[in-house]
């Protein structure tokens, strides 16, 4: 299993790196790979299809069901109404590179959970993305921490589409692989699946800096 999951990791790496390369020009001009190294920077642009469908302000529906007492489908404007919650975190892909103080609103997963109602029987919870592609899971427990949003803005202005506009999940003590874009919908679950990553080698529980073979290196 061990063996296993360290050539998922190399394997899922690679795929990551070769996606990165494709559209990353610093990268491209850089073969030693020491760009690498330069701990805070910008944004890269991930995705594991190589195009997802624009969803404007008024086209976007965010479906919450599975164990919960009230089961909705809520747009934009029903998430802009509820309580927002400011964040200026961090944000770390497990590949090395972070971009810091980055300024994200929205509304508390665990607002949105309490508006459902969670069942007792439920302890996790199953992401999609609304173009089908990518998964991701949380535990109930992490999914009700306080640093956990549904986010609609991100860097001073609405979550852009390639950042996983309208609507994406940011997990701010995780790397970046759990905080899923173009969130389409969220299933209440009694146990976690592992996201797309993590089927390819990546932890479940992809804490930053204590997951991943890391042990709280200074990143
Ligand atoms: N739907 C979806 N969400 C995703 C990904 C993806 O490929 N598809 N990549 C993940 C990874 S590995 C990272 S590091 C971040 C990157 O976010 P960014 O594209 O806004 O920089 O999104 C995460 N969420
Ligand atoms: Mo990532």
């Amino acid at each position: 299993m061990v063996a296993l999951g360290a050539a998922g990791i190399a394997v899922g790496a690679r795929v990551e790196r070769v996606l990165e390369r494709a559209i990353d020009p610093v990268r491209r001009s850089d073969p030693t790979g020491l760009s690498d190294l330069v701990p805070i920077g910008n944004f890269r642009y991930y995705s594991v299809t190589s195009s997802v469908p624009r969803l404007g302000p008024a086209d976007y529906r965010l479906r919450v069901h599975g164990l919960v007492d009230r089961p909705r489908t809520l747009t934009l404007a029903d998430l802009g109404a509820m309580r927002q919650t400011a964040l200026v975190r961090d944000f770390q892909c497990v590949t090395g590179w972070r971009v810091g103080n980055v300024h994200w609103s929205g509304v508390l997963l665990s607002d949105l959970l309490a508006a459902v109602g969670v069942r007792p029987t439920a302890r996790a919870l199953t992401f999609r993305s609304f173009d089908g592609s990518y998964t991701e899971s949380l535990t109930l427990d992490q999914a009700t921490r306080p640093d956990v949003l549904v986010a609609l803005r991100m860097l001073d202005g609405p979550v852009t589409h390639d950042h996983g506009g309208p609507v994406r999940l940011y997990i701010a003590p995780m790397y970046g692989y759990k905080s899923i874009k173009w969130l389409g919908e969220i299933e209440a679950v009694d146990h976690v699946t592992p996201g797309y990553w993590e089927q390819r080698g990546y932890d479940v529980d992809g804490w930053i800096g204590r997951s991943n073979g890391r042990d709280d290196d200074p990143v």
